[in-house]
């Protein structure tokens, strides 16, 4: 009978961890094109202070349920690219097929490309699942829940979905793109999103008020500083 007991005890204990709301860090896209270095091939999308925030996010993995991370993998003909464009400028705008505006970019984080590896220095050790974006060469995906026309969906919510994760910290580059939009789609989806404004950097700096915290507090994402979490 008490060994009954046990059972019925160790049964409840992991029915109830099962159940229980789950935490998410989701690290995004900290990879080698959008960080400083010397080979401008490697690193063609630089957002400035991003490798300051290796450490920093290397440092909160531990409070989390879960360590998620996506990758931005381009195939070497994207839609994103400015070279796929004729006459067009890097950073310049395009509308695509379906209405959907495209800012054009040098040409980063290729598929199996060293741009496209993990930040040095990024600890991956404690990496449950790395989610690949932006892989489908028609169409750009900021967000790593979705592409920018809403079609297409990732792996990440049903993974998150599967680990009962209820609340997601979202990190990494960039802040005004790929932070942004994977933040907004959680909060749609219905997590408590967090957007942690000191381990993340943005492509833009001058408009990050009007572009982005802007947006996110009127979609419900709370903008907190790891030091709160
Ligand atoms: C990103 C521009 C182009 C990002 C990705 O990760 O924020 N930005 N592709
Ligand atoms: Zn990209």
């Amino acid at each position: 009978m008490k060994l009954l007991n046990f059972y019925i005890i160790i049964f409840l204990v992991l029915l109830q961890s099962s159940v229980q709301a789950k935490s998410a860090l989701i690290i995004v896209d900290m990879q080698n094109c959008f960080i400083n270095g010397d080979d401008p091939i490697i690193h063609s999308l630089p957002v400035e202070g991003g490798e300051e925030i290796v450490e920093g996010i290397n440092s909160i993995q531990d409070k989390f349920d879960l360590v998620v991370a996506t990758k931005d993998w381009h195939t070497a003909d994207h839609i994103s690219f400015a070279s796929q464009h004729e006459g067009k400028n890097v950073y310049e705008k395009v509308l695509l097929d379906g209405g959907i505006e495209q800012t054009l970019w040098p040409e980063h984080c290729v598929q199996n490309t060293p741009g496209a590896d993990f930040v040095k220095g990024l600890d991956v050790s404690k990496i449950d699942k790395t989610i690949l974006k932006g892989n489908d060469s028609h169409i750009d995906s900021y967000s790593g829940f979705f592409d920018n026309a809403r079609l297409g969906k990732t792996e990440l919510d049903g993974y998150l979905k599967m680990n009962n994760v209820t609340e997601i910290y979202v990190v990494g580059l960039a802040a005004d793109f790929c932070v942004k939009f994977t933040s907004l789609d959680g909060a749609d989806l219905n997590y408590k999103t967090y957007f942690i404004k000191d381990l993340t950097k943005a492509v833009f700096p001058d408009q990050i008020e009007q572009s982005t915290y802007k947006v996110l507090k009127s979609r419900g994402v709370k903008i907190i500083s790891s030091e709160e979490i």
